[in-house]
């Protein structure tokens, strides 16, 4: 299934929502957002440079990260900050998206820690800044690189840490995926895996670029209330999908999946009766730790005029989702519940005597 492209330089779309029942999203259909055009490097010649406050600043080729001896495959769902917020009223201004700029795929490449490890990691090292090799225009920021840091605690080691990868689905990955090495920050919103990676820089000082200090800010009525950083919890019902008829019979199969940033998925609950009473449904674990979970659930059919199917998700910590719009000045993380409308059963005519 093809993506639903919202602007084309630079090019972004999102999964139609179907697309999203395979455990692993198609690569036709995993959603694209980039801020500036996609840079072309050449995987020869391309090198990532680990620098600042390291004792050995280094260059390594591809090869040499694929020589390591450490490459792993890690099934991770991505999500962008901005995802639901086109449902935000009144509305706010970046990219429309609705609920399809996530998806989830496997990566492969090494853990980031091992390679920065490499390079001798001073304590007062605070932050990591990632520079893509992509460039562009922002206002009176003048022409910047797309940069963004993550604290020094994020690198964590291991398998479920931060990962330099240089794959996708099994295949190298596309320019448009960020072609020839990535970053992928599991549980973060996708705007710290940072595509087109070509730096890493060791700092003392927390970073103050422009996708640092301007945007990916959760701001309300201009004030900061905090940076963007893992990912919310949501649900997304995915069967049935938007205008589906209400099944004949009593009773209906609802699924989807869901997934937070912070901990597992320990429950997502139903309702079929406008978010009067909820039910619970089956929750899967999750594949790998970073991985969309499962849900499964079977009860009685909406009925009315307006029938309609909500799904709500809870995580380990206890964070739940909102019943209304989560908004912001800037329309990130609008986690609200997933509601999907069905076109009502069609009441067999009255017998005209
Ligand atoms: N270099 C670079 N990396 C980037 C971006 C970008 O514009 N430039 N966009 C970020 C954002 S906001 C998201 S949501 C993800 C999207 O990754 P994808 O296009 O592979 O789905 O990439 C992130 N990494
Ligand atoms: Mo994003």
């Amino acid at each position: 299934m093809p993506l639903d492209p919202l602007s084309q330089v630079p090019f972004n779309g999102e999964a139609p929502l179907a697309a999203l029942r395979s455990p692993v999203t198609p690569l036709e259909s995993l959603y694209v957002r980039s801020n500036f055009p996609e840079p072309r490097l050449d995987p020869q010649a391309w090198r990532l440079e680990i620098g600042g406050a390291v004792e050995t600043p280094r260059r390594w080729s591809l090869d040499e990260l694929q020589a390591l001896g450490s490459t792993l495959e890690r099934t991770v769902t991505l999500e962008c900050a901005g995802n639901g917020r086109s449902f935000i009223e009144p509305p706010v201004s970046g990219t429309p998206w609705t609920l399809g700029a996530t998806g989830t795929a496997v990566f492969t490449g090494v853990p980031l820690a091992q390679v920065l490890a490499r390079s001798g990691v001073g304590a007062d090292v605070v932050e990591w800044c990632f520079t893509g090799a992509d460039v562009g225009e922002a206002g009176p920021w003048g022409t910047v690189p797309f940069q963004r840091s993550l604290p020094a605690e994020a690198v964590t080691p291991g398998p479920d840490g931060p990962l330099l990868a240089w794959a996708l689905n099994g295949r190298p990955l596309t320019l448009r995926h960020g072609a020839p090495v990535r970053l992928v920050v599991p549980g973060w919103y996708a705007v710290a895996s940072v595509k087109w990676l070509v730096g890493v820089e060791a700092l003392t000082e927390p970073f103050q670029g422009r996708f640092q200090t301007d945007r990916y800010l959760y701001v309300r009525d201009g004030a900061v209330l905090g940076p963007v950083t893992r990912m919310k919890v949501r649900a997304l019902v995915l069967d049935p999908a938007e205008g589906d008829p209400v099944p004949e019979g009593d009773s209906l199969a609802a699924s989807g999946i869901a997934w937070s940033g912070a901990a597992p998925v320990t429950e997502v609950a139903v309702s079929v009766d406008g978010g009067t009473t909820w039910t619970p449904a089956q929750v899967e674990p999750p594949r790998e730790r970073w991985t969309a979970q499962r849900w499964s659930w079977t009860g009685p059919a909406p009925e009315g005029p307006t029938p309609s199917v909500v799904a709500r998700a809870t995580d380990a910590f206890g964070a739940v989702q909102p019943l209304e719009t989560w908004t912001n000045d800037l329309g990130y993380g609008n986690n609200e519940v997933h509601r999907v409308g069905l076109s009502p059963l069609l009441q067999p005519a009255e017998p005209s005597s």
